[in-house]
C-alpha cells in the first residue's frame, strides 16, 4: 500500500490486505476498529475480531506532523523506522517487558504489535494513587537488560557501531534537545527559534529566578552536551510513566508492566532513561498535594511513589553489575572502573531528572499529574515543588553518591 494516513475505516482494509496480520487474527472474519491515539506524536487504532475482541492487533502509524499540534509542526514519519528498530532490540534484550512486535511497515511508517487491551497507560491510574507494587523493581529489570544490553559491554564493539549509524533519529533528538533542556531554561530563544513554554503564571517569578540562575544554566548545558555526544548505550529516549503500561493490579499489587512508545531511540547517556523515570514519580509525588483527599492518603502514596524509585535503582544497579560478570571484554571486568561507571550513570540520573521535573512544569509538554489540579493554589504549590526539586538537583548532580542522596533531596522539598 503506497502512504496514506489511515483512519478507523482503512486500517480495516489496511489489515485484511497485509499478508502478516493472517498470523495474529482471522483477516475474513468481521473486524472492527478503535481508535486510541493518547501520545503527543501518532496515530494508534486496535483492530479485532469482532466475534472475539481478545484477538487483535494494534497498529501504531507515524503521520508527516505532530499528532496533538498538527500539520503546523511538521514531523517526519520516518520515526516508526525508529520505533520498530528499537522495540525489536527491547523485545530480545528484555522480552515479556515489551509490547511483541509483528511487522513494521516502512512505506506506511506503521507498526503493527501486540495489542495490550487488558493493560493501562499508567500516568492517570498512578495520579488516582492506584498501587503497583512490581513498577519499580520491573523498571529497573528493564532498563539494566535493554541499557547493559545495546551497550558496548553487551554488544561487540563493530555490532554496536553499526547499529549506531542506525539510529541517527536527528528530528526526535533535537525535540528533547529543545524542549527540555533548552527553551525551560530560556526567557526568549538567540537563534529566531521559538521558544514554546507555557506555564502558569503563579510561578512567573519563580520561574524568572531561575532562568537568571547562571550555575544552573551552566550545568544544564553539560547535561545536555552530555545528551549529545555520550552515546553509552540505546536509549527508550522517552520513558516517562505515559509510556508505560500495566495491568490491573492482581491481590498482592503485582501487575502486568510493558514499556512502549520508543520512538525517541538513540544512543545516548543511561542516566537519561533512568532519570526521567525516577522524575515522573517525584512529579507524581508533587502532585499529590492537589489530588490526594487527606494527609494520609498523601503520605501514603508519596512513600509508595519513594519506595519505587529507590527499587528502580537498586534492581537496575544489581541487574546491571551482574551483567558485566558476562561483558564481552576483559576490559569491563575492573571494579573499580564498574563502580566508576555506575556512579557517573547515577549523577546523570540526578541531573537529567532535575531537568524533565523543570521542563514538565514551564516547557512545552506538560504531565496530566499537575495540570489536572484543579485549585489554583495547590497546583501553584506542586508547580513552584518540582521547581525546588529540578534545581537542586541539577546544582547538586556531580556531587550525589548514593540514591539516597537523590532521595533526600526530594524530601526535603516533598513531606511524607
Ligand atoms: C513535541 S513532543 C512533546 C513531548 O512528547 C513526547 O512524549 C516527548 O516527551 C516530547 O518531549
Ligand atoms: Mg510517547
Amino acid at each position: 500500500m503506497t502512504y496514506q494516513i489511515l483512519n478507523p475505516e482503512t486500517v480495516l482494509k489496511y489489515i485484511r490486505a497485509h499478508p502478516k496480520a493472517r498470523d495474529v487474527i482471522d483477516v475474513n472474519a468481521p473486524l472492527e476498529s478503535a481508535e486510541l491515539s493518547d501520545g503527543n506524536l501518532n496515530f494508534v487504532f486496535r483492530v479485532f475480531e469482532k466475534a472475539n475482541p481478545e484477538r487483535s492487533i494494534l497498529v501504531k502509524q507515524g503521520v508527516p506532523y505532530l499528532r496533538v499540534a498538527g500539520e503546523s509542526w511538521p514531523l517526519s514519519p520516518a520515526r516508526a523506522g525508529f520505533e520498530a528498530r528499537a522495540l525489536e532490540l527491547q523485545h530480545r534484550f528484555a522480552p515479556g517487558l515489551v509490547p511483541i512486535p509483528y511487522w513494521f511497515d516502512e512505506e506506511m511508517s506503521v507498526n503493527a504489535m501486540e495489542d495490550l487491551r487488558h493493560h493501562n497507560v499508567m500516568r492517570k491510574p498512578m495520579v488516582g494513587r492506584t498501587r503497583f507494587e512490581n513498577l519499580g523493581a520491573t523498571i529497573g529489570d528493564f532498563l539494566s537488560r535493554t541499557l547493559f544490553g545495546a551497550s558496548d559491554f553487551g554488544l561487540e564493539a563493530k555490532e554496536k557501531k553499526i547499529l549506531q549509524t542506525r539510529f541517527a533519529n536527528t528530528e526526535l533528538c533535537e525535540i528533547t534537545e529543545d524542549l527540555i533542556f533548552t527553551e525551560p531554561f530560556e526567557p526568549a530563544l538567540l537563534d529566531g527559534k521559538p521558544n514554546r513554554n507555557h506555564f502558569d503564571p503563579g510561578i512567573k517569578i519563580a520561574l524568572e529566578r531561575l532562568q537568571a540562575d547562571l550555575e544552573i544554566k551552566a550545568k544544564v548545558s553539560s547535561l545536555k552536551h552530555r545528551f549529545m555526544t555520550v552515546a553509552q548505550a540505546l536509549l527508550h529516549g522517552d520513558l516517562h510513566t505515559g509510556s508505560i503500561m500495566a495491568s490491573d493490579p492482581d491481590e498482592r499489587g503485582v501487575s502486568d508492566i510493558r514499556v512502549i512508545d520508543p520512538e525517541f531511540a538513540f544512543f545516548g547517556p543511561i542516566g537519561f532513561d533512568v532519570g526521567l523515570f525516577v522524575a515522573n514519580l517525584f512529579l507524581n509525588a508533587s502532585a499529590q498535594a492537589g489530588h490526594a483527599p487527606d494527609d494520609i492518603s498523601r503520605s501514603a502514596y508519596r512513600t509508595y511513589l519513594f519506595d519505587q524509585a529507590r527499587e528502580c535503582w537498586a534492581v537496575f544497579e544489581r541487574g546491571f553489575r551482574e551483567r558485566f560478570e558476562n561483558a564481552n571484554s576483559i576490559s569491563w571486568h575492573s571494579s573499580d572502573f564498574q563502580d566508576a561507571f555506575l556512579l557517573e550513570i547515577l549523577r546523570d540520573t540526578a541531573g537529567f531528572a532535575g531537568c524533565e521535573m523543570i521542563r514538565r512544569s514551564v516547557g512545552f509538554a506538560h504531565v496530566y499529574d499537575v495540570d489536572s489540579i484543579s485549585d489554583e493554589a495547590k497546583r501553584a504549590e506542586a508547580l513552584e515543588t518540582n521547581l525546588r526539586i529540578g534545581s537542586s538537583l541539577i546544582r547538586a548532580h556531580q556531587h550525589i553518591s548514593s540514591f539516597g542522596d537523590i532521595e533526600g533531596i526530594v524530601r526535603e522539598v516533598i513531606e511524607t
